[in-house]
C-alpha cells in the first residue's frame, strides 16, 4: 500500500521495516483482537507501529469505536497520523494492549526501551489487565540480555551516583550512557532523564527491583512479572 509507506517515511522509517512480513503477520493477529468501545494500549517501535495500522484499517472498515493510549510521544504522531483518538492513563484505563520488545525469556521477561520510552510503556502495560507483546523469532532468547544491554533510565543529577553503584554489581559487564546519533550529547528521554545502556553477565529474578531500588534509577527496561501474552511468529 502506498500511503503506508508514505506515513512510514514520514515516521522515519523510509518505509524499511526489518523483518517487515514476519512482524505484519503478528500485527493482524493483534488487530483480530480489537472489539468495540475498546481503549488500547498503543505500543511504541516497528512492529507496534504496523499493528496500528492494522487496527486503524478495522476501526475505519467497520466503524468502531475504539480510543489508544499511546506510551510514546511516537506512539502519540502515529495515532494522529493514522488517525486512532487518543486518551491518557489519567482519563482512561486500557482494557488491553500491545507493545514489542527486544528480547523475551522463557519466563515471558521481557527487555525493552531501545526507543527509550519504558517508563510510559510500563506504565501502560502495569495499567490493562493484559499486553500482547509482538515479536518474531529473533527476540527470543534463552538468557535474558544475551543480545541487548538493559536501559536504565536515570534522573541526570544522579548520573555518578548510579554508574558508582552499578560498577559495584559483579553481574555488570559494561554500562555506556546513550548518546545521539550525532554524538553531540546525551540522549534525552521524554521524562527528560537520561539513559544508561547496562549490559549483564547475569540479570537475577529481582534485578527490576534491585536496580529500581538505586536513588535517581527512574525506570529500567526488564519488564518482569506483568500480564503478558506473547504473540510471536
Ligand atoms: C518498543 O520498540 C521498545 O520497548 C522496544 O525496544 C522496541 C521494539 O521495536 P521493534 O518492534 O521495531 O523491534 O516496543
Amino acid at each position: 500500500m502506498k500511503w503506508t509507506n508514505q506515513i512510514a517515511s514520514q515516521l522515519n522509517w523510509s518505509g524499511d521495516i526489518s523483518n517487515k512480513e514476519v512482524k505484519q503477520q503478528v500485527a493482524f493477529q493483534v488487530a483480530e483482537k480489537v472489539k468495540d468501545g475498546d481503549v488500547i494500549g498503543i505500543g511504541s517501535g516497528s512492529t507496534s507501529f504496523l499493528a496500528l495500522q492494522a487496527i486503524v484499517e478495522r476501526v475505519k472498515e467497520e466503524g468502531l469505536d475504539v480510543k489508544g493510549i499511546p506510551t510514546s510521544k511516537e506512539a502519540e504522531i502515529n495515532c494522529s497520523v493514522l488517525g486512532l483518538p487518543t486518551t491518557t492513563l489519567i482519563d482512561s484505563r486500557p482494557d488491553w494492549g500491545f507493545d514489542g520488545a527486544d528480547e523475551v525469556d522463557d519466563e515471558q521477561r521481557l527487555i525493552k526501551g531501545r526507543g527509550g520510552a519504558m517508563l510510559r510503556e510500563k506504565l501502560v502495560m502495569a495499567s490493562a489487565d493484559k499486553t500482547y507483546i509482538l515479536v518474531d523469532q529473533s527476540k527470543i532468547v534463552t538468557r535474558l540480555g544475551e543480545k541487548f544491554a538493559v536501559p536504565v533510565e536515570v534522573d541526570s543529577r544522579a548520573i555518578h551516583l548510579v554508574e558508582s553503584t552499578l560498577e559495584t554489581y559483579t553481574s555488570v559487564e559494561r554500562i555506556e550512557m546513550r548518546m545521539a546519533d550525532k554524538k553531540d550529547g546525551p540522549v534525552i528521554t521524554e521524562g527528560g532523564h537520561v539513559i544508561l545502556d547496562v549490559t549483564f553477565h547475569d540479570i537475577a529474578p529481582g534485578a527490576e527491583t534491585s536496580l529500581k531500588g538505586i536513588p535517581g534509577v527512574v525506570e529500567t527496561g526488564i519488564f518482569a512479572g506483568y500480564p503478558i501474552e506473547v504473540l510471536k511468529v
